[in-house]
């Protein structure tokens, strides 16, 4: 019997699109990868066995209007260990697609998606490119962990068949990294933003000034970063970021839908700027520049009028550099602050930030001030009950969540752990996973809930193998708190998607913690 030519290639090419070679059928393979897999766990997962989608040399992207950022970003992820093609084009012209869609679903808001997988090919809808990024991170995680080698493997790439429907609990997932203690280069901090973007995380909080280093170029008062910059704790090397380098870090955080939050820690934590700067000391002179771990020991001039010139000259310079709402004015360990002059303070700095168009953030101490309803207290504490952040909540403040004895990444996992420190207690990976922030604070609930934040300070912090090493595996359960329904939290779950994570870790080249806790594959 002859076929025409028509139901052949129509063959061919449903074969080929199936990722399948023309030659033969093979029978799908039992899943070792399946939607259900994802972390930060989707709102609804559905395997399809028989709806993996096989990668080939044909396989094209297509993106709608506004898609193409993303799309261009999929194709940068998906090259390098396929060495295939992958061209972004409007149509797919019969050819097997991966399509990124943009609509108006109601169901995924501005951060959510559609994921489709199936032998024919790949559907991510969203309503944002935010959206769309978000469901990227989820496809890959859908590819062998292979995928995320920067060298071509000549093997086949099959994505696991399936559909996914997602959208975020909390409106924020954070990271923060303290570049003030120890200095990191650019590169190191854009190495960190591609790892936190995988996990859907998508604010980046840099601790930009302390007591040990100012680290971003204030061109009012140059001897900052000049003079300010050259410290770091332990009398490590420096540096600071020139406000292009610093523009060129928000820009490619942005690229990974990422914002960043740029501290400037104050009234306290000042001890770079007035070593630096005599004239911002009430006797009018410089304090000696410190490289120890000590903290609450230094505090601006409350008095003094030159202190509130150079705030509002570092606030109106930093929000220029800010593309997004929020700037954090730090407020933490103000222990050699007199209170009322810390209210002071507050009430006088506080409005220079909405003078210059952003929002204040801060740690939870903010909250004694009664700051504006936009203000975004930092909550810091270890749980339980803390009136002025319950009243702030009751007053329509939103709070972020970082508990120190569950969120803060420099907390060592074990008393053998050779870096970070444990004055909040050991945190092992399950202590970072096992917490609710719509439970965390009395008086504070799931509506009040900004977010969560998994700070990473750096006082014994020193390399990206440093970073990674804390960082990895607790960031992506913390991004999973804040990203997940409360439904799907289970730790004897999660730990066992925690466990297939750490191929994609080691292909990456994060040098990641093995806990004891987690079955690693
Ligand atoms: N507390 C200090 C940080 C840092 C940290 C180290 C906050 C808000 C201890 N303030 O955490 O500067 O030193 O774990």
């Amino acid at each position: 019997m002859r076929l025409s030519r028509a139901v052949l290639t129509a063959a061919v090419v449903s074969l080929t699109a199936a990722g399948l070679p023309a030659s033969a059928a093979a029978a799908p393979a039992a899943p070792e990868r399946s939607v259900t897999d994802v972390v930060p766990a989707p709102v609804s997962a559905q395997a399809d066995p028989r709806g993996d989608f096989r990668l080939t040399p044909f396989t094209v992207i297509t993106a709608d209007r506004g898609a193409g950022q993303v799309a261009d970003y999929l194709r940068g992820l998906l090259r390098p260990a396929t060495g295939y093609p992958l061209p972004v084009v409007p149509r797919a012209a019969g050819l097997p697609a991966i399509s990124l869609k943009l609509g108006h679903d109601a169901r995924i808001g501005t951060e959510g998606y559609e994921l489709k997988v199936a032998r024919d090919g790949v559907t991510l809808k969203a309503n944002t490119s935010d959206g769309l990024f978000d469901g990227v991170q989820s496809l890959r995680q859908l590819l062998p962990a292979a995928i995320e080698s920067p060298r071509v493997q000549h093997r086949t790439w099959t994505v696991a068949g399936g559909t996914i429907l997602d959208y975020p609990r909390f409106a924020q997932r954070g990271a923060m990294l303290d570049v003030a203690r120890h200095f990191f280069k650019p590169d190191q901090v854009k190495r960190y933003i591609d790892q936190i973007a995988q996990y859907k995380v998508n604010t980046l909080h840099l601790h930009l000034a302390d007591d040990q280093g100012w680290r971003i170029e204030i061109k009012s008062w140059p001897k900052l970063a000049t003079v300010g910059g050259q410290t770091a704790v332990g009398g490590d090397p420096g540096g600071y970021y020139t406000q292009a380098q610093y523009k060129d870090l928000v820009a490619y955080a942005a690229s990974r839908h990422i914002t960043v939050i740029p501290e400037i820690d104050m009234p306290g934590h000042t001890n770079a700027a007035q070593s630096t700067y005599a004239e911002l000391n009430c006797d009018g002179v410089a304090v000696p520049p410190r490289t120890d771990t000590e903290v609450g020991y230094s505090s601006l001039c409350i008095s003094s009028p030159i202190t509130y010139q150079f705030v509002e000259d570092v606030v109106r310079e930093l929000a220029a550099l800010t593309p997004g709402e929020y700037l954090h004015i730090g407020g933490d360990e103000a222990h050699s602050t007199p209170p009322a002059d810390y209210l002071a303070f507050e009430r006088k700095v506080q409005p220079i930030v909405a003078k210059y168009g952003k929002k204040v953030t801060g740690w939870h101490e903010i909250a004694k001030s009664v700051p504006p309803v936009s203000a975004v207290p930092q909550y810091w504490g270890f749980g339980g009950d803390d009136p002025d952040v319950a009243a702030a909540a009751a007053g329509g403040n939103k709070i972020l969540m970082s508990p120190a004895n569950h969120a803060y990444l420099d907390m060592k996992y074990t008393p053998r752990t050779p870096l970070g420190q444990d004055w909040a207690g050991l945190v092992e990976v399950r202590d970072s996973y096992d917490w609710d922030p719509a439970t965390l604070v009395n008086g504070v609930g799931e509506s009040q809930v900004a977010g969560v934040e998994a700070p990473l300070w750096t006082e014994t912090i020193r390399t990206s193998d440093d970073i990674e090493y804390m960082a990895f595996p607790r960031l992506p359960g913390i991004a999973e708190i804040g990203w997940s329904p409360r439904s799907t939290h289970d730790w004897d779950a999660y730990r066992l998607r925690l466990a297939k994570q750490a191929p994609r870790w080691v292909a990456q080249g994060i040098d990641f913690y093995r806990s004891p806790q987690v079955g690693w594959q």
